[in-house]
Parts: structure tokens; C-alpha cells; sequence
């Protein structure tokens, strides 16, 4: 079936794609089965852009709609009272700049009560490590788009073994290129490459916590 929203994002038609989202809204669809359209049509936008149909402003461009579309969606997020709290350390990985994807899942987990400390963009490793120590975070988010930036993940996991850390934080890595293998590569305890995985496995994670209290 053809997702009209996805294919208004592809196409990089602002205003048709404000206007589905604001229809979707009234129709009672979820913010995550929103934001997914979207992000399946940024996918779409990605592959013109390595077949040479579009340009760098495109992506830039993608990027303006998508943040459009994230303001009509922020009041209609449900809150979660049981996660109120719990703390979030999230970032992108060194050398990585990409912030689209992570911004999406942090508006998210704020507006359902997480407690979320945004490192922000080209996070290195030891930073990584700092801020779980200052902030205690039991939660460890690491957004990565870049392939060849995975192995800086691997660098972060095995400095929270060297700092003792590894059991009491989970980590999850998101992002376009991230599956099970790189899951495994780096040790990592969960990976999500689209928002309804993502949210899933924060409420897993929520729910492993309540059960060990
Ligand atoms: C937009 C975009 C850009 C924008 C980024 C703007 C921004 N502020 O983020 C700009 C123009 C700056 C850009 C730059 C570059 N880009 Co770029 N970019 C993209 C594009 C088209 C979309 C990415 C995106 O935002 N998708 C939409 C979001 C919503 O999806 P997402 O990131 O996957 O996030 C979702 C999930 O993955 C998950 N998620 C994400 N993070 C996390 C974290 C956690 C903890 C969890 C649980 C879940 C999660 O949830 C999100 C919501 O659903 C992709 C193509 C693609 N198919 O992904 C290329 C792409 C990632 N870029 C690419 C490249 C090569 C570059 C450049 C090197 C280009 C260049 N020649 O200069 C630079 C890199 C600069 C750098 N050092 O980082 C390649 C990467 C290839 C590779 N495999 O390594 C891609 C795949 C394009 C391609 N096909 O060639 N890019």
C-alpha cells in the first residue's frame, strides 16, 4: 500500500507533508506510526541523494520538514508517570554529526518523563563515560549514521567495562546502519534503526528495572 505521507516527505513537499501529518493527528494515528512514515520517506530522500537526483540541500531540507513536523506532534505525546525519573544518557558517536534520528527519540523519551542528558553531536568515548558517572544514568542511547564510526562505539563499551560499569547501564545503539551484527561487535545490549523498535525497548528496559526494584 502506498503511504502518502512517506511519499510527500520523499518528494520533499513541506507543506503536503505538514497537512498529512496534521490529518493523521486528527484521525488518532500514533506519533511513532507518524514519525515512522517520515522517516521512511527521509530514507527515500537519502537514496536520491546517493543516486545523484538530489543534493546536499536536499538532506538540509529534509531535515527543516522533519523538525516541522515534530513541533505539531510534541503536544500529542503521552506521558508514562512510571518512568518518571529514570535518566537517559544519549549522544552521537565521535565523528558523527548526524542528529535528526536522536533528536526524534529524545523528544520522545522527554515528553514520556524520561529524565534525558543530550551530549549532543561527535560525542567521543570518554565523554560518553564521564557523563554516565556525573549523571548516574542507568540508560546509555548512542545514535551512530556513519558505518565507518561504529567502531567508536565498541570503544565506548569497553571503557564502561574498564570503569566497572557495564552492569548497571544499558545500552542501546540506534541509527540507519546499525542491525544485530553491530549490535554484537561493539557489546552492546539492544539496537533499534526505527522509532517503534526504539520505544519498545525503552519500555523492555523499564520494565527489567521495575522488576530488579
Ligand atoms: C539528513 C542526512 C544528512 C544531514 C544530517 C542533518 C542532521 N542534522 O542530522 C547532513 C546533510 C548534515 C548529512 C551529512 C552527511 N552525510 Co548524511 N544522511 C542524511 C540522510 C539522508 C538521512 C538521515 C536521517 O536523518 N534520517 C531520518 C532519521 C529520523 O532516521 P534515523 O537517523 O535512521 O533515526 C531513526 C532510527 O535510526 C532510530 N535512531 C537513531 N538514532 C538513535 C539512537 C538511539 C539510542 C535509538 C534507540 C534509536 C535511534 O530512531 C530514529 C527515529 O526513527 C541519510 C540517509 C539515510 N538513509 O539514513 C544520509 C547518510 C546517513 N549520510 C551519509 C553521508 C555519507 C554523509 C556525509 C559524509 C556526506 C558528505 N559527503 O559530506 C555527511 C557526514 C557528516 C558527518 N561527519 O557526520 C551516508 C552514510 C553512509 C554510511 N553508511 O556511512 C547516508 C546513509 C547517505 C547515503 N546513502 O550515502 N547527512
Amino acid at each position: 500500500m502506498k503511504d502518502e505521507l512517506q511519499i510527500a516527505m520523499a518528494d520533499l513537499d513541506e507543506e503536503r507533508t505538514l497537512m498529512l501529518v496534521e490529518e493523521r493527528v486528527k484521525a488518532g494515528y500514533s506519533s511513532v506510526e507518524i514519525i515512522e512514515s517520515c522517516r521512511r520517506g527521509v530514507e527515500v530522500v537519502g537514496e536520491k541523494y546517493s543516486d545523484s537526483h538530489y543534493y546536499l540541500s536536499d538532506l538540509i531540507m529534509s531535515e527543516e520538514i522533519l523538525k516541522g513536523v515534530m513541533r505539531i506532534l510534541e503536544p500529542y505525546i503521552p506521558t508514562n508517570p512510571s518512568v518518571k525519573g529514570l535518566s537517559i544518557v544519549m549522544g552521537t558517536i565521535e565523528g558523527d554529526i548526524h542528529d535528526l534520528g536522536k533528536n526524534i527519540i529524545i523528544y520522545l523519551l522527554r515528553s514520556s518523563g524520561y529524565q534525558v542528558h543530550d551530549l549532543g553531536v561527535d560525542v567521543t568515548p570518554e565523554r560518553f563515560i564521564q557523563a554516565v558517572n556525573e549523571t548516574k544514568a542507568s540508560i546509555l542511547g548512542i545514535s551512530v549514521l556513519l558505518s565507518f564510526c561504529i567502531g567508536s562505539i565498541k570503544k565506548v563499551v569497553d571503557l564502561l567495562v574498564d570503569a566497572g560499569l557495564r552492569d548497571k547501564v544499558k545500552v542501546v545503539v540506534g541509527g540507519y546502519p546499525v542491525n544485530q551484527e553491530v549490535k554484537e561487535f561493539t557489546g552492546a545490549d539492544f539496537y533499534a534503526n526505527d522509532v517503534t523498535e526504539a520505544m519498545r525497548i525503552y519500555r523492555e528496559i523499564l520494565e527489567i528495572k521495575e522488576d530488579s526494584v
